[in-house]
């Protein structure tokens, strides 16, 4: 059930899908003071409570103990000190042994305060602006909280099948050839890919919607050929348009205005990479579509995938409080700097970048309304990519194109996904991130990962490796890394055997990830889940914090410590292991309930599957370059003669032979198969659901 109370007038933020009712009563589940201007909800937490949710965010699954605050900031350093990402995930469960556990979700796109135990340990306080929307979800168990959640805030993101292919990214890719010498490290060494993205290397002075003609003189060209090798470019946009005469983007936005506001409602000026730059008003339907049609102009060139980029939105400096700044410390220049004059001096440096005070002075025109940013700061990067979403809705209709966002808001999950930003090459990122993904699909975020091998910092070979072990998982597999660090495209390190080994893992489990991908996006459920919301009574489980359930029949157990050869694991119930160094070289064993030591090498992938449960592994050839060349049903099936008379049962009996079926049964397992052509978007017809059965003697192991 879900109940909505409304206080002061909240703005319409987009965020749900529904219409609830307004509720005629109070609030009565949490403890509601409402002053001038702020709002605040509490509630006592007893010892056993958790707390799921808040999407991308710091430390654990578990969120008590902390305070976070959702006001979406560019900071590249997620370290446990920070309160804030790149996000406003609004949406919480208070999960309860005592008393039903309900879920919170606080529509209100300015900063949101959640103190999740942090000043007394049993006290959830929460904070927000005195206009917003305020929803309560009470549900028989987690799943069904999760569930009504999704249905209240739509659909999740459908992305193409060729974005669960690996993906190979850098900041620093400058030209065609580098790119090619990427692309033919992969191939040379027959492994996989599917991606290459273009940071903003590849524009004209970082300016959206044009390319470097000298790097890339002829870019559809360019494009095409990588395709034909399976390899699909995927370009950065940026926020910030720069102040250059002439720019048509630039002049487009000043005559209609499509840009925010400053008080005397000029066009506001902030500088980001190219300098001095002026911010398209997403928040203005007519500015949205303009912005959203600019990318027509890659498309038309053979694109098919974007990645929006600095959309907090970030700021360098605010050309007022530059100048203001500038004069400030001008004053300081012959002074004797001493411990606070100079302290003064370099504050004054750090209050340029990402200063809150420079949101309250600009405006939007959200349609009609006038409102100044900050109150709807967190709303930035959700109306920069439902302008692309939209547009593509128009100029490609009938196909998916890949999208993703660095920031995002509650709902923003119907038009593209995101990816965790600037995080860095460190063990307790690659944690970080085995954390962050159940509570983003709790938020509805389905297509994400973080950049495999860390962006900031230099990878080492090992981080890689066992970044990859988890990143198979991960719906976007994305190597990521910024300028000046370590190379770390996987042919950069010794024993390539290993790594290629366990990215064709990913390729041999992608019907599996597929089939979970569009299962959870089509049923409202989640991929990635806590072992809680699947094992309710069990107490233990409850509080694992580093394994995760992933679709209907994985359990996974990461490592992510450095050094390690293996883990801890607790099984919730009867479990069979799978340890895999390659797609050939596989090891199962039936393990029971409860705490056991697992060996992994570096080299190995160990997973769980549940009883009962199987799942299709394909077979690969040696040399399968993407996800194009896969053996995987929806291909098979179309290139038979007689595909268009095909019945179901011969459906069935295909996917049963042309998969290796990996899973344990007392009797028999049943698994339900979703497949198509991964580009088109229609998915309800039958043919697309197709229920495989393995009697247990069928299947590679069984319990006699
Ligand atoms: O301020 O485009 O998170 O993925 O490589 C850095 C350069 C800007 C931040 C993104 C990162 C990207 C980088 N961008």
């Amino acid at each position: 059930m879900i109940s909505r109370y409304v206080y002061g007038q909240p703005l319409e933020t987009g965020a749900v899908v529904m219409t609830i009712p307004k509720s005629s009563q109070e609030i009565s589940i949490l403890h509601m003071q409402r002053q001038k201007e702020f709002l605040t909800l509490s509630c006592q937490m007893d010892d056993e409570d958790i707390v799921y949710g808040l999407g991308e965010q710091v430390r654990g699954i578990n969120k008590r103990g902390f305070t976070y605050i959702s006001y979406a900031t560019d900071d590249p350093n997620h370290t446990e000190n920070k309160h804030s990402l790149y996000a406003g995930h609004n949406f919480l469960i208070l999960s309860r042994k005592k008393q039903p556990s309900f879920g919170i979700f606080i529509d209100y796109p300015g900063k949101v305060i959640f103190n999740v135990g942090e000043t007394k340990r049993n006290e959830l306080h929460i904070s927000a602006g005195s206009d917003c929307t305020v929803y309560i979800i009470e549900g028989e168990c987690l799943t069904d909280i999760a569930r009504q959640f999704r249905e209240l805030t739509g659909r999740s993101y459908i992305a193409p099948k060729w974005a669960f292919g690996y993906q190979q990214s850098r900041w620093g890719y400058q030209c065609e050839d580098d790119i090619r010498r990427v692309v033919d490290g992969y191939h040379s060494r027959k492994i996989p890919l599917d991606a290459v993205y273009l940071d903003i290397d590849y524009m004209d002075h970082f300016k959206d919607f044009t390319i470097d003609n000298d790097r890339f003189p002829d870019f559809s060209g360019f494009t095409d050929s990588m395709k034909n090798q399976g390899v699909h470019l995927v370009p950065i946009i940026d926020a910030g348009v720069k102040i250059e005469k002439d720019y048509p983007v630039y002049e487009e936005g000043v005559q209609n205005n499509y840009f925010c506001k400053d008080e005397d409602g000029r066009d506001f000026v902030g500088a980001v990479w190219p300098g001095k730059s002026h911010f398209p008003d997403f928040f203005n339907s007519r500015a949205r579509a303009w912005f959203g049609h600019k990318y027509k102009w890659l498309m038309d060139q053979g694109i098919e995938g974007f990645w929006n980029d600095m959309n907090e939105p970030a700021l360098f400096y605010s050309e007022k409080r530059l100048e203001r700044i500038m004069d400030e410390i001008l004053t300081m220049k012959n002074e004797n700097l001493d411990l606070h004059s100079f302290y003064q001096l370099t504050g004054k440096i750090d209050s340029l970048s990402n200063n809150p005070d420079d949101h309250k002075s600009f405006y939007h025109d959200f349609d009609g309304i006038k409102v100044r940013h900050d109150k709807v700061h967190n709303l930035y990067g959700f109306y920069m990519t439902k302008a692309a979403s939209e547009a593509f809705d128009q100029i490609a209709p009938d196909k998916r194109t890949l999208l993703f966002s660095r920031s995002s808001y509650i709902g923003m999950h119907r038009y593209g996904g995101i990816w965790t930003g600037d995080n860095a090459s460190w063990w307790s990122h690659l944690l970080l991130s085995i954390q962050q993904m159940p509570a983003l699909n709790l938020c509805g975020i389905l297509y994400t990962g973080s950049d495999i091998g860390g962006f900031g910092c230099d990878a080492t070979p090992d981080l890689m490796l066992r970044w990859l072990e988890f990143g198979i998982f991960t719906p976007l597999m994305r190597n990521h890394a910024a300028l000046g660090t370590r190379e770390q495209e996987v042919y950069q390190f010794e024993q390539l055997e290993d790594y290629r080994n366990i990215i064709r893992i990913r390729y041999g489990l992608l019907p599996y990830i597929y089939s979970e991908y569009m299962k959870s996006a089509l049923n409202n459920e989640m991929y990635f889940r806590p072992l809680a919301f699947d094992f309710p009574q069990d107490s233990h489980a409850a509080r694992v914090e580093d394994q995760l359930m992933v679709g209907e029949s994985i359990m996974i157990a990461p490592i992510y410590t450095q050094n390690a050869t293996g883990r801890y694991v607790y099984l919730p119930e009867d479990m069979l292991m799978v340890r895999m160094k390659s797609l050939e070289d596989k090891i199962y064993r039936v393990m029971q309930t409860g705490h056991h030591y697992i060996d992994a090498a570096l080299n190995e992938v160990v997973f769980f599957v549940r009883k009962n449960h199987m799942l299709p592994l394909a077979v690969l050839n040696d040399d399968i370059r993407s996800t194009a060349d896969l053996q995987l049903l929806h291909n098979v099936i179309s290139q038979r003669k007689d595909a268009q008379e095909i019945t179901a049962e011969d459906v069935m009996h295909t996917a049963a032979s042309i998969y290796e079926w990996i899973g344990y049964a007392q009797d028999y397992a049943e698994y339900t198969l979703y497949d198509d052509d991964g580009i088109s978007k229609n998915y309800t017809p039958q043919q697309k659901w197709i229920k495989v059965v393995k009697s247990k003697e069928s299947l590679n192991v069984c319990i006699s």
